[in-house]
C-alpha cells in the first residue's frame, strides 16, 4: 500500500508508452524535474509521484494499492487478469493482439490451426480466444520476438500485437484474425484510497477529461446572413448555444461555436450551404465544464 501523503501513479519508465504519457500529464499542468535514470519523480507544482516502471508490473502495482493510478495497455492489465477498475480510454498506444501465420503455409483461417502450435506472449489471452472457438491448439509462451518462431520451426503460427503490420510483413507473416483491440488506459486501484487522496484523484481526473474535451473538439467561427442564423443554430451540435455578434455589414452576424471533431466535416458541408463563409477552424487547449 502507499501510505504516503501523495498520489502514486505508475507509468511506463522507458518504451512505446512512456513519452505520450508524460506529455498528457504536462499537459495538464503537472511539472517534474528530470527523468533520467530514476525510478520515482515527484511532480513541483501538484501532491503526486509518478513510479516508473515496466509496462508488466502496472497492473498488478494498482491491483495491490502500491499506486493509486496507472497508465498501461488495456492489453496488459487484461492478460495478467488484475482487478482493477478502467477509468479512461486514451487515444494512443493503440493496437490489436493478432493470429499471423506465415504467407505460404496455406492456413486460411482461424480452424486450420487446430492441433498446432501458436507462439506468443499472451498465453492467457491467445487460449482463452481458441477455447471460446473450440479449437484446440498448444500455446508456446515466448516472451519476445514472437515473429521469428515460425522460421525457426518453433510454432506454426502467432498471437501477436500489431500497429503498422510492419513486422509481420518482415517476418513473412500475414494476419489472419485480430482477438483483441488495445490502447493506452488509465486505471484506479480498487483497493479503499484515503479521502485527501481520493479528492487529487478527483482533481487530476477533471484535468484530464478537460483536456480529452478539449482534443475532441474544434472551435469554429464564420459569418453568415442574420436571417440564417436558425437554421445555422440548428445545424451546430453544440451543447451551449453560439456566441452571435454583430458586424459592420449589417445584414451579416459573426457566429462562434464548439463542435465535436467527429462531426467536423458534415456539420462544415451544411454550414457551407446554409449560406456560411470565412469559417475559420481552431484547435483548443482546454475546456472546463
Ligand atoms: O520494457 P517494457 O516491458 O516496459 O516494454 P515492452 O517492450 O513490454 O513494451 P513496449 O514498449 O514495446 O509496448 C508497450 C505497449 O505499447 C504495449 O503493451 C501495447 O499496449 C502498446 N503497443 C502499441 C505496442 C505496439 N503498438 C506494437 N506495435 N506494443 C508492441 N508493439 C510491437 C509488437 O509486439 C511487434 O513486435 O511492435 C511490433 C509490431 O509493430 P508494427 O507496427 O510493425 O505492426
Ligand atoms: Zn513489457
Amino acid at each position: 500500500m502507499n501510505n504516503g501523503d501523495s498520489l502514486r501513479i505508475a507509468v511506463q519508465k522507458s518504451g512505446r508508452l512512456s513519452e505520450e504519457t508524460i506529455e498528457l500529464l504536462e499537459n495538464i499542468g503537472l511539472r517534474f524535474d528530470g527523468f533520467r535514470n530514476r525510478l520515482m519523480v515527484t511532480s513541483k507544482n501538484f501532491n503526486v509521484e509518478l513510479l516508473l516502471i515496466r509496462d508488466d508490473d502496472i497492473p498488478e502495482y494498482v491491483q495491490d494499492g502500491v499506486c493509486e493510478l496507472g497508465f498501461v495497455g488495456a492489453n496488459v492489465t487484461e492478460e495478467k487478469r488484475t482487478d482493477v477498475n478502467v477509468l479512461r480510454d486514451l487515444d494512443y498506444g493503440t493496437c490489436r493482439l493478432s493470429i499471423a501465420v506465415p504467407k505460404n503455409s496455406g492456413f486460411k483461417q482461424v480452424e486450420d490451426l487446430a492441433g498446432k502450435r501458436i507462439a506468443t506472449s499472451y498465453p492467457h489471452l491467445t487460449r482463452e480466444y481458441f477455447d471460446k472457438k473450440g479449437i484446440n491448439v498448444d500455446i508456446v509462451e515466448i516472451s519476445g520476438a514472437v515473429e521469428i518462431t515460425p522460421t525457426l520451426e518453433v510454432a506454426d503460427a502467432i498471437c501477436d500485437l500489431v500497429s503498422s503490420g510492419g513486422t509481420l510483413k518482415a517476418n513473412g507473416l500475414t494476419e489472419l484474425e485480430p482477438i483483441m483491440y488495445s490502447e493506452c488506459q488509465l486505471i484506479q486501484t480498487r483497493k479503499p484510497v484515503d479521502p485527501k487522496k481520493q479528492e487529487l484523484i478527483d482533481k487530476f481526473l477533471l484535468r484530464m477529461e478537460g483536456r480529452q474535451k478539449a482534443e475532441r473538439s474544434r472551435y469554429i467561427m464564420m459569418n453568415a446572413p442574420e436571417d440564417s442564423l436558425d437554421q445555422i443554430t440548428s445545424i451546430i451540435p453544440s451543447l451551449n448555444s453560439p456566441t452571435v455578434l454583430p458586424l459592420a455589414d449589417k445584414n451579416m452576424i459573426a457566429i462562434h461555436s464548439v463542435i465535436p471533431l467527429d462531426e467536423f466535416w458534415e456539420v462544415m458541408e451544411q454550414l457551407k450551404e446554409a449560406g456560411a463563409t470565412g469559417i475559420v477552424v481552431m484547435p483548443i487547449e482546454n475546456m472546463i465544464a
